[in-house]
């Protein structure tokens, strides 16, 4: 018998970062299991995790650089791939300028710190702004909206007294948080959904909402209205830590209700029992869609209204309700560069606020900045031509590039588009710092990644990707570190969580600060350092200071009749699917045995309108394109919805559906979550 270990270390394949145990035997991971003490996922893994070997050792993994010749693709050295791609990105830099290069990373880049901040230094050592990623489509307006009104960034907590899923579906995309409500429920803790579809989860809950995609804001002021006028708000709180209050007020009186029930769906006296419950419970938190709240029109304005929402009821720093957690000190690997990303004059709020800038660009401006504005474009981990919005747009504009290069573990519709495609380790294949950080769940927990196989095949790190490539251009004097070791050694340096501590005496990871509830003086970092409820932020670049209602841009209020006739039923794409991370896993046997195809879901009466039966295959379609896929007829679904889910390649690609052009007006974000379309079966 050979060498056997059991090494602990993250998932990686979505990014919560469950903890787990890799056996290892003569250089083969042959068993994984859920780590018993970690703190989010308790000893469980998801179907993802626990199949993540099949995932690894697929057959299916690109082996070696390609090339694009005539059409196709042909086998490359990593040495002749790197002079190649070093020798054009110069050219390109040397007639045109640095910022034709634009960067990717997607989802994983969140998870993958390595990744993403590896990325961003390579454009910034190349001299671009241009750095993209899900950022612009995922999570950060939340972020944003935080920050404007609290100068910080609070997050909803695993244990709560009252959980509002305010379109969200954890028993699909937010297995920790799935585990702790099943846990808080048996204990006595209450349940709210706010959904068009009644997820499995609403038959549990206290009260269930079935809302018209895309309103939400309408029903957060409502709730607002009447915890003002019935006078159920924490009035001590409001006194001492916020500003703009008394603006609040007034504003809010227009918004009844009754109006919001015109709007919303939701019935008048549904939304008056919500707030008393909301008001009259200290603990409770709104659970807003990791993504859901970001792609949809009135996005930053109901990220606003849900945490205006938090504190006029005195749910901030209280436990169950949203907190302000310590941040973790890391090294940062990112290299400040000048210039501002493309997106930022557009959409200057994203990019900066009172001084403060973000690195990313706006990843809708993308399409129409190919090919004058960017001339070349790296994707790390990310599969823009499934993930982004409206494929034919971007797929468009990549075919103009000078020059697409991929780094990824698998043959991506991305990938086919790509000049040369480059072969990434998976996450057992490298060092990485697992940071649960503040994604969803305030949880200040580290973990070391580590590298439990080599590499396989021709597979490279990301840190040898950009050591390697910069070596050619002149760039290695940016790219000191030896090693990854010797990167992560660096990264954690400021932690206090030390490499050698975390690998030997705390495999298992370790929490780096503990929660503070307590507010303590200067805490709101916003210029006032009260809360503000008022944003001058917003109120500097146009907006409405307060939080307010618009109508999707496509929707059966906001229309012309002419569109409506065309595109009668509401469209909400991308509800997360429990056995794939977007467009990936489709590899894995068991997850396709277990969810074999994509399917359209909608209500009985909508489907019985448009004649089509569950299981018929049919065509949805929008102003921008047709997707196919079958039907599942469902009472669950709200009538007049249709739900086309993302992640899935050729015909059945979402993000056919969406339209690049249809945005937030503040952020930028595209709409995913309320547009209209037609369904019809496919012989009709
Ligand atoms: N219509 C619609 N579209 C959506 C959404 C929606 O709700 N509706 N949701 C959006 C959201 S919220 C997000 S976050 C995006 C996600 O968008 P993406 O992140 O672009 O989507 P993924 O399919 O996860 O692509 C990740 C790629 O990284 C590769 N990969 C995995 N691990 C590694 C690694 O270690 N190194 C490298 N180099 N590559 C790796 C995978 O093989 C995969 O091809 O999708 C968005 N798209
Ligand atoms: N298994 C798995 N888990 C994932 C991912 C994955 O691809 N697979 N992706 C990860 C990523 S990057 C993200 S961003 C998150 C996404 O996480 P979320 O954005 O929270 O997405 P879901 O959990 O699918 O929940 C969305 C719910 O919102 C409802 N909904 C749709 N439109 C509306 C609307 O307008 N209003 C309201 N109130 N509800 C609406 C849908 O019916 C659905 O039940 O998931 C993460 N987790
Ligand atoms: S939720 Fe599943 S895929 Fe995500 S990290 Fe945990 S086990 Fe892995
Ligand atoms: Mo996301």
């Amino acid at each position: 018998m050979g060498e056997r270990k059991e090494i602990l270390t993250d998932c990686t394949l979505c990014y919560h970062s469950c903890g787990c145990r890799v056996t290892v035997e003569d250089g083969r991971a042959v068993k994984i299991e859920g780590l018993e003490s970690h703190p989010l996922n308790k000893g469980m893994l998801c179907p993802k995790g626990e199949n993540a070997l099949d995932h690894i050792y697929s057959p299916d993994r690109i082996k070696q650089p390609l090339k694009r010749v005539n059409g196709g693709f042909e086998p490359i050295s990593w040495d002749q791939a790197l002079e190649e791609i070093a020798q054009k990105l110069d050219q390109l830099k040397a007639e045109f300028g640095p910022q034709i290069l634009g960067v990717f990373c997607g989802s994983i880049g969140v998870e993958n710190l390595e990744m993403a901040g590896l990325t961003q230094r390579f454009k910034a050592a190349f001299g671009s702004p241009n750095f993209f990623s899900v950022e612009s489509v995922c999570y950060r307006m939340r972020i944003r909206t935080r920050q404007i009104t609290f100068g910080k960034y609070p997050t909803e907590e695993l244990d709560s007294n009252l959980y509002i899923l305010w379109g969200h579906n954890p028993a699909a995309s937010d297995f920790p948080l799935k585990v702790a409500i099943e846990e808080n429920l048996a204990k006595g803790a209450k349940l709210v959904v706010i959904d068009p579809k009644r997820i499995p989860m609403a038959d549990e809950a206290e009260m269930y909402l079935k809302i018209r995609p895309g309103t939400d804001g309408a029903l957060a002021l409502a709730m607002m209205n009447v915890i003002i006028n019935e006078k159920l708000y924490d009035e001590a709180f409001i006194e001492e830590h916020t500003l703009g209050f008394d603006k609040l007020v007034p504003h809010v009186q227009q918004y009844t209700p009754e109006w919001a029930e015109e709007i919303t769906w939701v019935p008048a006296e549904e939304t008056r029992k919500l707030a008393r419950l909301f008001a009259g419970t200290k603990g409770a938190g709104i659970y807003q869609g990791t993504c859901t709240q970001d792609q949809t029109a009135n996005g930053t304005q109901n990220s606003r209204a849900f945490s205006i929402l938090q504190v006029i009821t005195g749910n901030i720093n209280v436990p169950g309700g949203w907190v302000i957690s310590p941040r973790l000190a890391f090294g940062n690997v990112g290299l400040k560069v000048e210039g501002e990303p493309l997106g930022a004059d557009q959409y200057p709020l994203f990019f900066e606020v009172w001084g403060r800038k973000s690195p990313y660009g706006v990843v809708t401006v993308v399409p129409e900045s190919i090919p004058d504005k960017l001339k070349a474009f790296l994707v790390v981990g990310g599969n823009p031509l499934v993930s982004m919005p409206d494929t034919n747009a971007f797929r468009e504009a990549f075919r103009k590039l000078d020059l697409l290069v991929v780094h990824d573990m698998f043959m991506t519709e991305t990938c086919k588009e790509a000049h040369y495609v480059l072969p990434a380790c998976s996450q057992l294949e490298k060092w990485g710092v697992a940071y649960t950080y503040n994604v969803c769940h305030c949880m200040p927990y580290l973990m070391l990644r580590k590298k439990c196989i080599e590499p396989l095949h021709e597979s490279w790190s990301e840190w040898k990707l950009y050591t390697e490539l910069a070596k050619r251009m002149d760039m290695a004097d940016l790219f000191p570190w030896k090693s990854e070791e010797d990167l992560i050694t660096f990264e954690l340096d400021p932690s206090g969580l030390p490499f050698d501590y975390l690998m030997n005496e705390k495999p298992e990871g370790d929490f780096y600060q503990e929660k503070q509830y307590e507010i303590v003086e200067g805490q709101f970092r916003t210029p006032s350092h009260k809360i503000e409820i008022y944003s001058e932020a917003l109120e500097k670049v146009g907006f409405n200071p307060l939080p307010d209602y618009q109508e999707p841009e496509r929707s059966p209020m906001g229309s012309s009749k002419e569109f409506l006739d065309k595109y009668p039923l509401i469209l909400s794409t991308g509800n997360r699917n429990y056995y794939y991370t977007h467009s990936q896993h489709r590899d894995v046997k068991a997850l396709k045995e277990a969810y074999p195809e994509p399917l359209t879901e909608m209500g009985p009466q909508t489907a019985e309108k448009y004649r089509i039966s569950d299981g018929d295959p049919v065509v949805v379609e929008t102003n921008r394109g047709q997707v196919r896929m079958k039907a599942s007829v469902s009472d669950r679904v709200a009538e007049g919805v249709v739900f086309v889910p993302h992640g899935w390649s050729g015909e059945a690609n979402a993000n056919l559906l969406t339209d690049v052009q249809c945005r937030e007006c503040i952020l930028g974000y595209p709409d995913m979550k309320s547009l209209m379309c037609s369904v019809r079966t496919v012989d009709a």
